[in-house]
């Protein structure tokens, strides 16, 4: 097991619009140092990531969405706003027009979608540094046969084509599928695992029949994101059934959880090569989940992905601050 990982995420703080007020961002760099000393005491060898591939993460998301990505804060500063965070106030629902606005404030609304993410000076850097970790992780897993792990912050299960939102600017785990893909995996899965359902990987690849999507999510009509991740949404043209949505009610149970994995699993039989979007989130006591997984569950999650016998490339998404964050991955990654 290699790890993959960077310090270029540690300007990325920022506080976040939580149930109507301001509080400290609930993804903040501690995440990625609790993750790091746990894989580092567990002896594993840890690398830097390739510089970012913009050919790559061009296949994934719109040029017009990663440009503004990297000029959004000096646009926000050039445009003389104080503020230490720039983060949109209106989005385009129902109704509105998708063009492209020329001012700052109406591309964040543009390129947005919910209001717990903001942009903050050191973004960028973070945000390309994740994706390449990404990347990187699964060259590694292709180059030496065995799994790699990306320590992604942020993550990027959210972000969809050219829209960021729920702690996620550029997906991640789409960059490291369609990595895969461009290196000859012929049929790559998606196993998305975090508490939260990963819209952004199912937007990029919803009409697509060369990657295949599973989630295992809560449901959304009671969590965020709240307007995808419903089992009706399988696909659409080539990629129908190639997208399977399993939700779970809040508080489910541990064996309702793993009766999801086997489901999710299956779908999985005909691919040739598994990213796997690592939450853990899922945890008893994460602080915005609300399943009741224990840190052998971890182990456990990982020896049923292993038993599937793919090449596997593993992708940090969320889990939030609590006592065993660490532990939780270094637990998923032994078994893996
Ligand atoms: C990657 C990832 O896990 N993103 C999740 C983004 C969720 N942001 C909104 C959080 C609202 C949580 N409200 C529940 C608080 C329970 N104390
Ligand atoms: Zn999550």
């Amino acid at each position: 097991m290699l790890i993959v990982a960077s310090d270029a995420h540690r300007g990325h703080r920022y506080r976040e619009l939580h149930n109507g007020e301001m509080v400290d961002g609930f993804e903040r760099p501690e995440r990625a140092d609790l993750i790091a000393e746990a894989l580092r005491s567990a002896g594993y060898d840890f690398t830097e990531p390739d510089p970012v591939d913009r050919e790559l993460v061009g296949r994934v998301h719109t040029p017009a969405y990663v440009e503004f990505l990297e000029t959004a804060w000096d646009r926000w500063t050039a445009a003389g706003h104080e503020a230490p965070a720039a983060m949109g106030f209106m989005w385009p629902t129902g109704g509105f027009s998708d063009r492209e606005p020329s001012d700052i404030v109406g591309l964040l609304g543009r390129h947005s979608f919910s209001a717990d993410t903001s942009i903050v000076p050191g973004t960028w850097d973070a945000v390309a540094s994740s994706a390449s970790i990404a990347m990187t992780a699964a060259d590694r897993t292709l180059d030496h046969g065995a799994t790699a792990y990306g320590l992604c912050r942020p993550p990027g299960h959210h972000a969809g084509r050219d829209r960021f939102g729920g702690y996620c600017y550029l997906n991640n785990a789409a960059v490291a599928a369609q990595r895969l893909r461009d290196r000859g995996i012929a049929r790559v899965g998606v196993l998305d695992v975090d508490y939260h359902h990963g819209n952004g990987t199912q937007e990029i690849f919803y009409a697509r029949d060369d990657v295949v999507f599973a989630s295992i999510h809560a449901d959304p009509v009671e969590e965020f994101p709240w307007f995808a991740g419903f089992a009706d949404e399988r696909g659409a043209g080539a990629g129908e059934g190639a997208n399977v949505n399993l939700s779970l009610p809040r508080r489910a149970s541990r064996s309702a959880w793993f009766d999801a994995l086997g489901t999710a699993l299956e779908s999985m039989r005909a691919v040739d090569g598994l990213v796997v979007s690592l939450g853990v989130d899922t945890f008893v006591d994460d602080p915005l989940g609300t399943f009741a997984l224990t840190n052998e569950d971890f182990a456990r999650m990982a020896t049923e992905i292993r038993a599937v016998d793919l090449p596997t490339v593993v992708v940090q998404e969320g889990g939030y601050e609590s006592d065993d964050l660490g532990r939780n991955v270094a637990t998923f990654l032994a078994d893996c």
